[in-house]
């Protein structure tokens, strides 16, 4: 099947609230992702529907303690080295270093935090590859000023962006600006501590708070080159492509509408501007976006250096979908693919989407990809020595690897790397849970929060190491 390319960055991903816990720890401030309980109403408050902006009884936080990685780290990233990484997908807290997003001087101590786990990375012979944002919004900057509704959190971002980049420099070359950008339209309070009044126009403001973070991306990839011409910086999409549910014209343009709606933000990324339309239903809907002479200028002049993305399944839809019966997953709605198997989870699961996905993105943007996220959400059940035999998710990364080695050595898709989701048990995204596992290092703890914390490697700890080892032959 061909060999990948030598330097391939094999890895694994992980994001700040999901892991690190010490939440008020080393001078951190409280961030949108803090406040999102485990239970019923999570949906309710990712959505923005539902505020929550301080603790309230009766819930649990699971980003509290997570997996407490911040006191961890060297024993994780010594679990990492020892499976062959090479590339380490993490995020830095915004508020540990700008605990209230607007605060005068940066937070020593968070900066010093990373600049240990940058080391530890180095000491290893492991690439950094550090997401600015993955999804959070400091309390402050929400409570003040709306979040990214407000043009004010561009300075903001910008003033910390500045701050990482120079403190890093030499020991960081690879960012994101958002963590899956295309998720401020789904879940706005959780990607992007987007609250909603009585009667607003929620979808207007979604645009709204997009356009910043389109505009503070591209000025953070004009910042990241002059700081540091060594620097490339990615975007970064929640991929999967729609499939039309039938051959029906229409079902194929509804499919085609569903998949403008996530490229948009890349569109505008990567080639530099608002794409004709998406001109056109801001024009329909009358949204007023101000996208100034200066944004347009900013944006033309400063597109990404390659497109990261995350991929667990592909999506279906149809044009009349009551026909067919609706089934949702996810943030994002799809229809039940006949042709699928899910998860536990009702993600379906579609390795050969994946190699469409490489596809069509190569297609359209002809720039080099970066699988940032893929992965098996299960329930682990270890054994009486503690031990979890994980061949469910070892069949699932192995065909996703193989489709993706066909998406290059077949189709020529430029790849930089591939940092499967969650390479340490962490929490759950979308469901606050524990027990939705994606690691090869098991971390005792369960949903109730209780545990020892202690890490083991499961069966695709091995597996996954030879795979690197012998860089994708071996599967
Ligand atoms: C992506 C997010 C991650 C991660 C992953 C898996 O949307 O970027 O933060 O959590 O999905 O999702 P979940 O944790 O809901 O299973």
């Amino acid at each position: 099947m061909g060999c990948l390319p030598e330097g391939f960055l094999w890895g694994g991903a992980t994001a700040a609230n999901q892991c690190e816990g010490a939440c008020q720890e080393g001078g951190r401030g409280l961030a949108n992702v803090d406040l999102i309980p485990a239970g019923p109403e999570r949906i309710a408050v990712m959505r923005g529907v539902r505020k929550m902006l301080k603790w309230e009884d009766g819930y649990t936080y699971p980003g509290q303690e997570a997996i407490d990685m911040y006191h961890h780290f060297k024993e994780d990233i010594a679990l990492f080295a020892e499976m062959g990484f090479k590339c380490y997908r993490l995020s830095i807290a915004w508020s540990r270093i700008y605990p209230n997003g607007f605060d005068e001087e940066p937070n020593e101590e968070g900066l010093r935090f990373y600049e240990a786990l940058f080391d530890e990375c180095h000491k290893y012979g492991m690439e950094p590859l550090v997401t600015i944002v993955h999804f959070d919004a400091p309390l402050a900057c929400i409570k003040k000023f709306g979040s990214w509704k407000s043009r004010q959190m561009i300075d903001c971002y910008l003033k910390y962006c500045e701050t990482i980049f120079r403190r890093y420099k030499g020991k960081v070359k690879y960012w994101l600006t958002f963590n899956e950008i295309n998720m401020v339209l789904h879940l706005p309070f959780m990607a992007a501590g987007i609250l909603f009044e009585e009667g607003e126009n929620e979808e207007e403001s979604k645009y709204i708070a997009a356009h910043h973070e389109l505009v503070a991306s591209a000025l953070a990839t004009k910042m990241a080159h002059e700081i540091d011409p060594e620097n490339q910086v990615g975007c970064m999409l929640a991929a999967g492509r729609f499939y039309p549910y039938s051959c029906d014209p229409e079902d194929v343009f509804a499919a085609m509408e569903k998949d403008r709606a996530n490229y948009f933000f890349i569109d505008v990324q990567s080639r530099g501007k608002y794409p004709n339309y998406a001109r056109k239903m801001i024009e329909r809907k009358g949204f007023a976006i101000d996208i100034t002479q200066e944004d347009e200028k900013v944006l033309a002049e400063n597109t990404v250096d390659f497109i990261s993305f995350s991929y667990y399944s592909s999506r279906l839809t149809a044009a009349h979908s009551e026909k067919y019966g609706e089934a949702s997953q996810n943030a994002m709605e799809s229809m039940r693919n006949p042709y699928l198997k899910a998860s536990e989870w009702g993600w379906q699961i579609d390795p050969m989407g994946l190699r469409i996905t490489l596809n069509s993105l190569y297609d359209r943007y002809q720039k080099p990809l970066f699988i940032v996220e893929n992965g098996l959400g299960a329930v682990d059940k270890p054994d009486e020595n503690g031990f979890v035999d994980d061949q469910y998710r070892i069949d699932y990364l192995r065909a996703h690897i193989k489709a993706m080695k066909q998406a290059v050595n077949e189709d020529g898709v430029p790849l930089m790397g591939y940092t499967p989701w969650g390479c340490i048990d962490l929490v759950s995204a979308s469901t606050g849970e524990m027990k939705k596992r994606y690691g090869f290092i098991y971390v005792d703890k369960d949903d109730s929060g209780k545990g020892t914390l202690k890490r083991s490697r499961k069966a695709s700890f091995e597996w996954y190491k030879k795979v690197i080892a012998s860089n994708g032959e071996e599967l």
